[in-house]
């Protein structure tokens, strides 16, 4: 008997949308976490915005909600090889805290922190301009938590390591200081179409 293998089921390498190196990861959504899932409440959750900032603040979760609406519908890119096609997050534009806030001229970087300790840093650029999100959905319902509900960090335009599940605030700062990653040898920005996921790439 002749076993012919269709395309599906196969890792596909050939998509437009495919930074190099990458997969597509077709329907799964693979959980990569460094700690266990928080049991984390929209009532337990907040978000502190502070650092080089002109005015420090913690919106909870109705505060959050407060915002404009903001989708992201693209795609993922995770530094171990698998890519997303075509997710949709629902959230708030990380601009619109941010413009609470007010930076201060002399800050260049974020640390991004879980409620559960992960951190990960940041270019201050790469979160701002409409590129990042404080997300609360996916595919139109809640978050789920193994993926960082009630609200998670998202960064999609960069490996996804920077996109911090359980997120509990940012930091500004006027220098990089690595996060859980990058202090493990991980590229301080992580641009996928440029392959930036180690440290010397
Ligand atoms: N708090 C926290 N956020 C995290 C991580 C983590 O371990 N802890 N892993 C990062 C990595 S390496 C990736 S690829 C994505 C995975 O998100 P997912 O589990 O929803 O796919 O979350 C990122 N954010
Ligand atoms: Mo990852």
């Amino acid at each position: 008997m002749n076993i012919t293998r269709g395309f599906t089921g196969r890792p596909r390498v050939d998509h437009p949308g495919l930074p190099p190196g990458q997969y597509d990861a077709g329907d799964d959504w693979p959980v990569l976490s460094a700690e266990v899932t928080p049991e984390l409440t929209p009532a337990d959750w907040t978000l502190r915005i502070d650092g080089l900032v002109a005015e420090p603040r913690t919106w909870t979760w109705d505060e959050a909600h407060a915002f404009p609406d903001s989708a992201y519908e693209g795609d993922i890119h995770c530094v171990t090889g698998w890519s997303k096609f075509g997710v949709r997050f629902g959230g708030v534009s990380l601009d619109a805290f941010l413009d609470v806030v007010r930076p201060h001229v002399s800050a260049t970087h974020v640390v991004a922190y879980a409620h559960t300790g992960y951190t990960t840093s940041l270019p201050l650029a790469d979160v701002t301009g409409g590129r990042a999100w404080i997300a609360w959905e996916y595919d139109g319902r809640p978050l789920p938590a193994e993926h960082g509900g009630p609200a998670r960090l998202l960064v999609p335009h960069l490996y996804f390591w920077k996109s911090a599940k359980w997120i509990a605030g940012l930091r500004l700062l006027d220098h990089d200081e690595p996060g859980f990653w990058e202090g493990n040898g991980y590229h301080a920005r992580g641009n996928p179409w440029e392959e930036q996921r180690y440290s010397g790439d």
